[in-house]
């Protein structure tokens, strides 16, 4: 909480009602008619074409969210206080991880908490309850104190109307101020009513305090027209309220896709590997990768309601879907990957695709449609080994300048592999969003030296790994060697002997508080 702030917002919005004054003005054309036409439906859905059946009506996906705080577990075992989000799809049975119980010492002010108890995961087997106005009742007093992090991942379709309702329940801490929140819907070009915005838009949703009352529910609604990848997160002093974690992907798929179509065998989302098709591209699995860091000082000053200057931002601990390594291959997670799976669906950051799968596109080798979402407030340089993903869009629009479309039709067959934008280090700013296509056919399942190839040593220096005119290696009676390493056959992690880094190329981030290997890094696996 900002103490100078308080009058801010208001200041805020008299130069804004000020500004808005002259529109008018300089909205009349020359005609002297209004040159702006009328505010289309907040809500507005696909229009009916002149002919064929009408549109089907549109599906109505209700997400149940919650605001309030906890204890996040780190890779390196320190726990950071946070803000956060709890909830989920109506009707969808809920699983939530617990707030930590931070322990150990703080050696300062600005320092985490060095140790912490895992407290396991909680249960609401008929899913988040639907908010009710006044003090926390029922089932949500199961979630308060229990924000995650990152906040529970958000899909719809294109055309699909989204409700999203919003209670604070306040902060668990007595320390901590008990703020508003709000939810900005970052990239879904909404109205302003549903921007989220306190100071622009319909107020941010105070705290509910203990005393009976409405106004601590807020619902925002949404039709996405575009299908693609984006974010939503608290706007609430979103310098400090989106660096204490209150963020998550939002994921819009094209109708027809199997992603989108929940079920009891189909969990929906991403990470399923249903597939479907984005901008013209087939891809038969996708996975988001929301990349941020934290500066810890914030954290522990909002954790004492203390005063911090955010220009002083010196982050130490860089995530990928708010796991930093080795926890993001699936390693050292308190509780296990499978705890941390099912309280975090659809933000699994290990990405795995198949060499040999016949893919849906009809080619052999799949396609797997990597979401990059960056949510921290530091640019980052993404950097895959093995492969050079395509990019097929940015910012929820298609890139089909950057993948010029064959001569027989615009985006009917995109540019072949091996052509168009295709890179493999992709750098990513904050508020920004890229969809980063790999054909996992392009690499196989093992990795060998061709015969007679291996890295030779002949008593003069080393040799070229390329030269043939020496002994067969090894050779106990030839000269000496540095042996190079053979490969061959199926060894290592689910049949596949080839594990690709993916990770920050600012390699400093890809430390856990300055300790090697840790923070945003991950691995791209080919398998069978
Ligand atoms: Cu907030």
């Amino acid at each position: 909480m900002h103490k100078l702030k308080k009058i801010l917002p208001l200041l805020f919005l008299s130069l804004l009602l000020t500004s808005l004054m002259v529109v008018p003005a300089l909205a009349q054309d020359e005609t002297g008619q209004p040159g702006v036409a009328e505010p289309s439906a907040p809500t507005a859905v696909e229009v009916a074409p002149e002919k064929g059946p009408p549109p089907p009506a549109p599906t109505t996906i209700i997400y149940n969210l919650y605001a309030t705080d906890a204890f996040i577990p780190l890779a390196d075992g320190s726990a950071v206080y946070n803000y956060g989000f709890v909830g989920g799809r109506q009707g969808v049975p809920l699983t939530f991880q617990n707030s930590v119980t931070p322990g150990g010492s703080r050696a300062g002010d600005t320092e985490l908490w060095t140790s912490f108890t895992y407290t396991g995961n909680g249960n609401i087997p008929g899913g988040a309850p639907a908010p009710t106005g006044g003090p926390v009742t029922g089932d949500e007093t199961l979630l308060l104190g229990n924000a995650q992090f990152p906040a529970p991942l958000i899909y719809a379709a294109v055309g699909d109307v989204v409700e999203i309702r919003l209670k604070n329940l306040g902060t668990t801490l007595s320390t901590a101020p008990n703020d508003p929140h709000s939810i900005h819907l970052h990239g879904l070009d909404v109205d302003a009513a549903n921007d989220g915005v306190p100071e622009t838009s319909v107020g941010a949703i105070p705290a509910n305090s203990g005393a009976p009352g409405a106004g601590n529910v807020i619902v925002y609604m949404f039709s996405p027209q575009y299908a693609g990848t984006t974010m939503w997160h608290c706007h609430q002093e979103a310098d400090i309220h989106v660096q204490m974690g209150m963020y998550g992907a939002l994921v819009v798929y094209s109708k027809e896709d199997k992603s989108n179509q929940y079920s009891a065998y189909n969990n929906g989302g991403p990470g399923n590997g249903f597939g479907g098709t984005l901008f013209g591209w087939k891809y038969d699995k996708d996975y988001v990768l929301l990349e941020s860091e934290i500066g810890p000082a914030q954290h522990v000053s909002e954790e004492i309601s203390g005063d911090y200057n955010p220009v002083d931002y010196k982050p130490t601990y860089w995530f990928l879907n708010g796991l930093s390594f080795p926890n993001t291959i699936h390693v050292n997670l308190p509780g296990g990957w499978g705890d941390w799976i099912a309280a975090h669906p659809g933000y699994d950051p290990l990405i795995v695709g198949s060499v040999g799968a016949k893919s849906s596109d009809g080619s052999k080798g799949q396609k797997v449609l990597i979401r990059m979402i960056n949510m921290g407030y530091e640019t980052q340089p993404m950097h895959m080994h093995g492969y050079h993903g395509k990019v097929i869009g940015s910012d929820q629009r298609a890139w089909i300048w950057a993948n010029a479309a064959a001569k027989n039709g615009l985006w009917n067959k995109g540019t072949p592999w091996g052509e168009g934008m295709e890179k493999n280090t992709l750098t990513i700013g904050s508020g920004e969003t890229y969809e980063w296509l790999v054909n996992f056919g392009l690499q196989a399942v093992t990795s060998t030296y061709p015969s007679g190839t291996q890295t030779r040593f002949d008593g003069s220096g080393p040799q070229s790994n390329t030269q043939t005119q020496f002994p067969p290696i090894p050779d106990p009676s030839g000269p000496p060697y540095i042996g190079g390493p053979t490969v061959a056959g199926l060894v290592g992690l689910g049949g596949t002997s080839q594990i690709f880094p993916f990770h920050n190329h600012d390699d400093y981030k890809a430390t856990n508080n300055g300790a090697y290997p840790g923070g945003m890094f991950t691995a791209l696996i080919p398998v069978p």
